[in-house]
């Protein structure tokens, strides 16, 4: 293989920005395993992961301004907000519903994420909100005449909703700035991909409004960074939106309260671990082109463990929001309490 045929080099990524991809999705991926520990020793309520899913989210981050485009993203997104600038220390206070926790104060469930600094925009837990919510942050967009794009994400089951078709259309009429990517895992909680669709691929949905699709190995961060890439610049270009498919696999239960093993066979979940999880998928790649080595590796290995040692003892021993706070930025003006 000569230097120009290497594959992030091909697509313009510097070897610094290959590797920092690889640390986005081992942080992130060692993040989340703590978050799950925490939830089986009580420490937490409820964990929803995204263990899996990093490459997809990690490449996606990678093909946007950070702090320019607007983010409309969905309960698995942690590797892709991470990527964006919310730190682990955020994230994890999050989890344990503390004080300071930018979402939203520790008012909502963990994993809606929103950043107001990073132009991240905190979802609805109906799935498939976000959907034309990003098509009318791309209208506005369109109206204020900029060239920023926003890209929202949601999973293969949440395209049998109305919400999803709605957006879609939308953003095809009117050639809207949107990048729609669907993280296709397989499941919507038990129920297998061929129970929610009758197609073959959710990209094909994109040619009933009028907007390109696109199909990507959603295992490996490089090739969705280049759909992504790819897709914005349509956007900015003016010529319109792009639902992107990438299919992969949640190697992990649906949450922290779902038992997988009602629906789907150990074999299934060990064959996806063994062929594409991504976080080895980009290990593998990094090391079969000498950038990343044993030594490395470990040294990334105890930075992370450091990283979400200290996220987890800052979330701990953070004081939780007071009592009195919980109705700040409900109402407008308090109402009267009557006894
Ligand atoms: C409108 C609506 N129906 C049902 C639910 C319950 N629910 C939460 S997540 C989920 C599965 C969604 O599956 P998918 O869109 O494939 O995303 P994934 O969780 O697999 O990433 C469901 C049914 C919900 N939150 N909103
Ligand atoms: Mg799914």
């Amino acid at each position: 293989m000569t230097q120009e045929q290497v594959k992030h080099r091909v697509l313009g990524l510097s070897d610094e920005q290959a590797l920092e991809m690889y640390w986005h999705i081992l942080l992130a991926r060692r993040l989340d395993e703590r978050m799950w520990i925490l939830h089986r020793q009580h420490e937490i309520a409820f964990h929803i992961s995204g263990i899996g899913h990093e490459g997809a989210q990690v490449g996606a981050a990678f093909a946007l301004k950070k702090g320019y485009d607007w983010v409309h993203p969905y309960y698995r997104d942690m590797a892709l907000v991470l990527t964006l600038g919310m730190s682990p220390r955020e994230l994890m206070l999050a989890v344990y519903g503390k004080e300071g926790e930018p979402s939203s104060g520790a008012r909502q469930m963990p994993a809606h994420f929103g950043y107001r600094a990073l132009k991240i925009v905190s979802g609805s837990s109906p799935v498939a909100t976000q959907v034309p919510q990003a098509a009318g942050i791309g209208f506005a967009i369109r109206y204020k005449g900029t060239d920023e794009v926003v890209l929202t994400c949601f999973g293969e089951g949440s395209t049998a909703q109305g919400d999803f078709h709605e957006g879609l259309n939308w953003a095809g009429i009117h050639k809207l700035p949107v990048i729609f990517l669907c993280q296709n895992n397989q499941y919507a909680i038990s129920t297998p991909v061929h129970k929610e669709t009758p197609v073959a691929n959710i990209a094909d949905r994109a040619a009933a409004y009028g907007i390109a699709g696109v199909l990507v190995d959603g295992n490996d961060a490089l090739e969705v960074y280049c759909a992504v890439r790819d897709a914005v610049a349509r956007a900015r270009r003016g010529e319109g939106a792009t639902l992107i498919e990438a299919k992969l696999y949640r190697l992990v239960p649906h949450s922290s309260d779902d038992d997988d093993r009602t629906y789907r066979p150990r074999e299934e979940v060990e064959a996806w671990k063994r062929c594409c999880d991504p976080l080895l998928v980009m290990r593998d790649y990094l090391f079969s082109i000498g950038l990343l080595d044993e030594a490395r590796q470990q040294e990334y290995e105890a930075r992370a463990k450091h990283i979400v040692d200290d996220a987890n003892e800052f979330a701990r021993n953070a004081p939780y929001p007071p009592p009195e706070s919980a109705l700040t930025n409900v109402w407008g003006e308090l109402p009267a309490l009557s006894n």
